[in-house]
């Protein structure tokens, strides 16, 4: 297979960023090693994004956003997801942060279909049901290649910090559009706001990382019996 170069670019150069709208799914390192990497450099009138995702991370992060609070989240999904995460984002901020947050997600919803390509010899389905304190939060997740989200949060304020608590349930509409999962979220218990996203964050985080391991008695096939999952989001 051959090397594509995108793996250990400096996002923080000028000159990367300029070189980011392709991306890729499964290439090999110069050590020989298969990488699951998705690189997506998204630009609209609204905002500018890029995000570098490795799936095979150990929870290396580098966020800005210019939204704080979902920076936070960025780095729960990273920790907790193992993921090696680069993003850097400006936007319209000045006129609330919907675009910014909702152009986030879709480009790592892009860059997690690049990173697991053709979804061969992943484990697929996920769950995790995390506890924050007094919040539970569940997810069970299908790298399916049919986007469907199922958002069961109840969040009591409407806003933590700055952050508009709507902007949640957006998060993730663009991500599971953009990534082709089909993601469940339960709210089974908890009252504060900061608790309870923090906690569907850190659930989705591992519900990921399950399903995205690589199952040793997969052997390479593909996980479904029609021997094809669709891989949403992937340009060209
Ligand atoms: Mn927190």
């Amino acid at each position: 297979m051959a090397s594509v170069g995108w793996a250990g670019h400096d996002l923080a150069s000028s000159s990367a960023l300029g070189r980011l709208s392709s991306g890729m799914d499964i290439c090999e390192s110069s050590s020989g090693s298969l990488e699951r990497v998705g690189v997506v450099h998204r630009v609209t009138g609204e905002t500018n994004v890029s995000v570098r995702l490795d799936l095979d991370g150990t929870g290396e992060c580098a966020v800005a956003t210019g939204v704080a609070f979902l920076d936070h989240m960025l780095h729960q999904l990273s920790s907790h997801g193992l993921l090696d995460l680069e993003i850097k984002a400006s936007g319209d901020t000045h006129i609330d942060d919907h675009h910014t947050n909702e152009d986030v997600g879709i480009a790592v919803g892009q860059a997690l279909s690049q990173a697991l390509g053709q979804r061969i010899g992943i484990t697929r389905f996920g769950h995790f049901v995390a506890p924050l304190d007094e919040a539970l939060v569940q997810v069970a997740l299908d790298c399916s290649g049919r986007p469907h989200l199922s958002y069961g949060l109840e969040i009591p304020s409407q806003r933590i910090g700055t952050y508009d608590t709507e902007l949640v349930k957006e998060f993730f509409v663009a991500v599971v559009n953009n990534s082709g999962l089909t993601l469940h979220i339960r709210h089974l218990d908890g009252t504060n706001s900061h608790h309870i996203v923090e906690a569907c964050f850190k659930a989705f985080a591992r519900a990921l990382r399950m399903a995205t391991e690589v199952d040793p008695r997969r052997v390479g096939s593909i996980p479904s019996s029609k021997g094809v999952l669709e891989q949403a989001g992937v340009q060209g």
